[in-house]
């Protein structure tokens, strides 16, 4: 069996995040551990809050609290937040952490023996009114390449491109608002990423016929156009600093690394949290460091990540020259929209994670992001189209379908499974499917294609609903009492099997689904296709429970409740 190492890139510490953010990272990669995990294999899943660079500092400067204070609330803040939407990390951990300076310093020490970090003096953005350099979003202005004015120094939002803050026209101070900067120099150490590049060309050829083709398109456009040596330090105050026995000149100078240097570097860092904690059988190293063949890395990231992903940090680990797992398998996400607009954590436009969460529990949320989740394109999120899906996929075909099958059940049988009759070509036919969808679910699953996999399992809770139509059991048993126990029973198998292959998706329902069922020794993590052919499971005399409405259904006023409150939703 593989062991399957899992990360979702890092949400920046400053702010709670939007929908789109938990679709094109977290919430996927969530999904899909949760589904290897049943699946019978070994699965570490990491994530932690990248916690450096200056929008943190521009954040505790408003705050008017410490870096070190506003990052840890920030986190705590976070978490709670991932905790809501019930994502099982294995470890969410910080890239402030002593795990991670530890590694982030040994891998510049072991690049600068190498011969691929080198200190150059060079000309930096100072703003004489804040008395201070300016570097990354600490500078605003116009991009030169797409002409949009809100870019910041380090990248522009609008067309991805990475910038250095001397690239901007008509910069500006983001603190003060002052367009009076100056040029001035000063020393910083560079990553020598041209010396890799042909390197990291040989290492994407080997792997990028295996990634989704966003992925692949992405890291060739940035190898094509060349990769550039990049200053990997930064005049700031909080941040991985420079090690004073390599550099001792630069840490005098209180030089800290580029947050985008040590970012990915904590997913190693954060492994190494996970271990520290609890040093029972936490061998992180085995994940990491010359990870045999049965390591299987796959990381979730929406498509402004990619280049960093798939080259950037590719040629620190290449530079590095020490065995260190490299990713497998690249899973980039397009964006989700809000009414085709853009979600701004700045304008507050669009749904925000906590909000979400305040008006509905994170099963919704997480089956409708999922089955839209903009895989192959854009995708756009309208609280239309929200309540809708709600309505018919959650309520309606599973959340009713459960309640229907099992309040009528009780009313004419009792509470236990009811006995009676045998299976005929109905149940035949009904196995067939399910085991047909079972199949296809898995396989959609296994690639990652989540809008097929949502789709699959949409259908395998509507062919519980033709099944309950064609059988119709509330007439069946006016005169034929063993058939309707019959089609009963089958109902109730298929609750049970519903509950057990959505806990990816709804693991909040799927749980309150099986534990309707007192079923004896139910620990089964996945159901194999022989179940989902016979629908046994569950014997005759299983007592059960009904449980309270899966699923509350949307109404009209809800839909104009909610865009009253968010706003936004007519462009
Ligand atoms: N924190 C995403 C961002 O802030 C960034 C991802 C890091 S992954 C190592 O845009
Ligand atoms: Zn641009």
């Amino acid at each position: 069996m593989a062991r399957h190492l899992i990360t979702s890139a890092l949400p920046y510490i400053n702010g709670i995040k939007h929908l789109g953010n938990m679709v094109g990272s977290m919430l996927p990669a969530d999904v899909y551990a949760r589904y290897l995990r049943l699946r019978g294999h070994e699965v570490l899943y990491i994530c932690a809050t990248d916690e450096h660079g200056t929008p943190a500092e521009l954040a505790a400067k408003e705050r008017g609290i410490p870096v070190a204070e506003f990052c840890a609330q920030a986190h705590d803040a976070q978490k709670a937040v991932y905790d809501g939407f019930s994502l099982a990390f294995d470890y969410f951990g910080r890239s402030s952490s002593p795990e991670n300076v530890e590694i982030t310093q040994h891998f510049a020490r072991r690049l600068h023996e190498n011969g691929f970090i080198e200190e150059r003096a060079i000309r930096q953005v100072y703003s004489p009114a804040d008395g201070r350099f300016l570097p990354d979003r600490y500078v605003e202005g116009t991009c030169p390449h797409c002409g949009y004015d809100k870019a910041r120094g380090d990248q522009c939002e609008n067309c991805t491109r990475v910038l250095d803050p001397t690239d901007l026209i008509n910069p500006r101070s983001a603190i003060s608002g002052s367009t009076e900067l100056e040029v001035r120099e000063t020393k910083h150490l560079f990553l020598l990423q041209s010396k890799l590049q042909h390197e990291v060309e040989e290492w994407v050829a080997r792997h990028e016929d295996r990634w989704p083709q966003l992925a692949s398109s992405i890291a060739r456009k940035w190898l094509t156009e060349g990769l550039h040596d990049r200053a990997i330090t930064r005049d700031l105050d909080w941040g991985v600093p420079v090690p004073a026995d390599t550099w001792p000149e630069l840490a005098a100078e209180g030089k800290v690394f580029y947050v985008w240097f040590d970012a990915p570097i904590e997913y190693i860092g954060a492994t190494k949290e996970w271990a520290d904690q609890d040093p029972e059988n936490r061998d992180w190293k085995s994940w990491w460091y010359e990870a045999d063949d049965t390591v299987h890395y796959t990381e979730f990231m929406a498509k402004d990540n990619v280049p960093f992903h798939t080259v950037m940090f590719p040629a620190t680990e290449l530079g590095v020259r020490e065995p260190w797992k490299k990713v497998d398998y690249v899973k980039a996400f397009n964006w989700l929209t809000y009414y085709g607009g853009k979600f701004s954590t700045s304008q507050k436009r669009g749904v925000f994670t906590d909000q979400a969460l305040e008006i509905l529990p994170a099963d919704y949320w997480r089956y409708f992001l999922m089955a839209n989740a903009p895989e192959s394109d854009d995708s756009s999120f309208t609280w239309e189209h929200f309540t809708a899906t709600v309505n018919k996929d959650l309520a309606d075909t599973l959340g009713n379908f459960v309640n229907r099958v099992l309040s009528f059940s009780k009313k004419r049988f009792g509470a236990e499974v009811p006995a009676g009759g045998a299976p005929g070509a109905a149940e035949e036919r009904l196995g067939e499917e399910i085991a047909r969808l079972l199949a296809e679910y898995e396989e959609q699953m296994e690639a990652l294609q989540f809008r097929k996999a949502s789709a699959a399992l949409r259908a395998l809770w509507s062919a519980g609903n033709s099944y309950l139509e064609e059988k119709a059991p509330w007439l069946e048993i006016k005169t034929d009492q063993d058939g309707a126990a019959l089609t009963l029973r089958t109902a109730m198998n298929l609750i049970h099997l519903y509950a057990v292959v959505s806990e990816p998706f709804i693991p909040t329902t799927a749980k309150a689904m099986r534990t309707a069922f007192a079923l004896s020794g139910d620990t089964a993590p996945w159901a194999t296709p022989d179940q989902a052919r016979a629908l046994t499971t569950l014997p005759a005399g299983t007592p059960f429970t009904v449980p309270p409405v899966l699923f509350a259904k949307l109404t009209e006023d809800d839909l104009t409740t909610y865009k009253e409150r968010f706003g936004g939703t007519d462009q």
